[in-house]
């Protein structure tokens, strides 16, 4: 079949939108019509040249949702008519780390996913370029920035049909990780202080999680305090500006707030500076950071090894530690019960035509997120 879709042809250009070829779903394999999709910064950071495992031409976005069209040979879980949210981060529950119950990294597809192909090694879309029809890559599994998409059985999550597909595509990757960042990851505990570095699309669901588990102080540190005013509605309860307080001062402000230092801190700017400061802002003994951020290619993260010695933890998380299959229908069931807020953080949508512009707003930091709609 044909459809619509924003193509990125190299790093560092705009994606352009173009007719592509989308190959019917194969064994294990379903077609999605995709909805609504939210713009990650993690998309920009692939379309950036970043990702080291970022590839050309491809077919990014990964926080979609949208409503199964065809199935495969042997799909069993999902039929046609399923509204789904399709998951960068799989759940096929017979891998050795599904089986584990300590992790979500599902292994069943991830290297052929890091190399932009389904499970087969092959991708299902092509696209007229310069030369002739050649094959487009698939992105972290999804490419949501397809209006029609094709996914393993075991990477859609089966969702409530009554949920807003504008809404809760941004389950697929923003409300996730940050909330379970929090549930998850750091598993806060009611009453704990809590540093959240990077106010974005991310950094917001981490605040408004922290509140729900009764976290006491929640500290929000930004470059750009046009966040601040929203953060304080999901949460925040006091705003450090790195420019006014002195980047070199942070850490002691986090600790002169907290009496010592946080019990969590997260980071989610991506930055390697800040993850650093993250860390540093725990409280001794027992403070954990959460690193949540992507960095750059190359960068690596650094620290005395006295932190650790004196017992501050560094973890990360992807996904916020979410099984998505199992996890991601609750969150939607939370979002529907009122539990939590996504409205008010979709701050812009558009048709894909205008897809730049959503990155555009990303850069002069006017939007939290901004979704797609199809
Ligand atoms: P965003 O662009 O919406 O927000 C980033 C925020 O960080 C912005 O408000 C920006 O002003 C702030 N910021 C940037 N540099 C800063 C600095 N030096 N100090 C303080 N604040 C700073 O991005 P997002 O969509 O919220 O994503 C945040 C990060 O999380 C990205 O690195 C993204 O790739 C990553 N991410 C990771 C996962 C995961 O599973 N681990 C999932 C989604 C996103
Ligand atoms: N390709 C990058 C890794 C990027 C990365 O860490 N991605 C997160 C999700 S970001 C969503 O917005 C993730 O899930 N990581 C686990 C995984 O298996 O990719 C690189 O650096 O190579
Ligand atoms: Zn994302």
């Amino acid at each position: 079949m044909e459809t619509r879709a924003a193509v990125a042809w190299a790093a560092g250009k705009p994606l352009t939108i173009e007719t592509i070829k989308v190959q019917p779903p194969k064994e294990g394999e379903v077609l999605v019509e995709v909805m609504a999709t939210g713009v990650c910064h993690t998309d920009y950071y692939t379309l950036s040249g970043a990702d080291p495992e970022g590839l050309f031409p491809a077919i990014l976005g990964h926080e979609g949702a949208g409503i199964v069209r065809e199935v495969g040979k042997g799909v069993t879980s999902l039929a046609v008519g399923d509204h789904v949210i399709p998951l960068y981060t799989p759940e096929c529950r017979q891998c050795k780390t599904c089986l584990s119950q300590r992790s979500n990294l599902c292994t069943a597809i991830r290297a052929t996913q890091g190399k932009g192909l389904m499970p087969d090694s092959t991708s299902r879309f092509s696209c007229e370029g310069v030369g002739g029809s050649k094959d487009v890559f698939h992105y972290m599994g999804c490419s949501t920035f397809a209006n029609f998409t094709v996914l393993p059985e075991i990477a859609l999550a089966k969702v409530r049909k009554d949920a807003p597909f504008d809404k809760i595509c941004y389950i697929g990757c923003g409300v996730t990780t940050g909330i379970g960042a929090v549930i998850n990851t750091a598993k806060v505990w009611p009453g704990a202080n809590v540093a959240v570095f990077g106010l974005g699309g991310i950094g917001l669901n981490v605040i408004q999680a922290a509140r729900m588990v009764g976290a006491d102080k929640i500290i929000g540190i930004d470059l750009n305090p046009a966040k601040a005013e929203m953060a304080r509605k999901f949460g925040m309860t006091d705003f450090i500006n790195p420019t006014e307080v002195g980047n070199d001062k942070v850490v002691q402000a986090i600790q002169d707030l907290t009496g010592g230092g946080a019990d969590f801190t997260f980071d989610a700017t991506g930055n390697v500076n800040v993850m650093r400061q993250a860390l540093e802002a725990c409280h001794r003994g027992w403070g954990e950071s959460i690193v949540i951020g992507v960095a750059d290619a190359g960068k690596e993260i650094a620290t005395r090894p006295f932190q650790l010695v004196t017992g501050r933890v560094w973890k990360g998380t992807a996904f916020g530690g979410a099984r998505g299959r199992t996890d991601v229908p609750k969150i939607v069931d939370w979002y529907m019960d009122g539990k939590i807020e996504i409205d008010s953080l979709i701050t812009h949508t558009m048709p894909l035509d205008e897809i730049n512009h959503a990155f555009d707003l990303m850069h002069e930091g006017k939007s939290i997120r901004s979704v797609v709609i199809y």
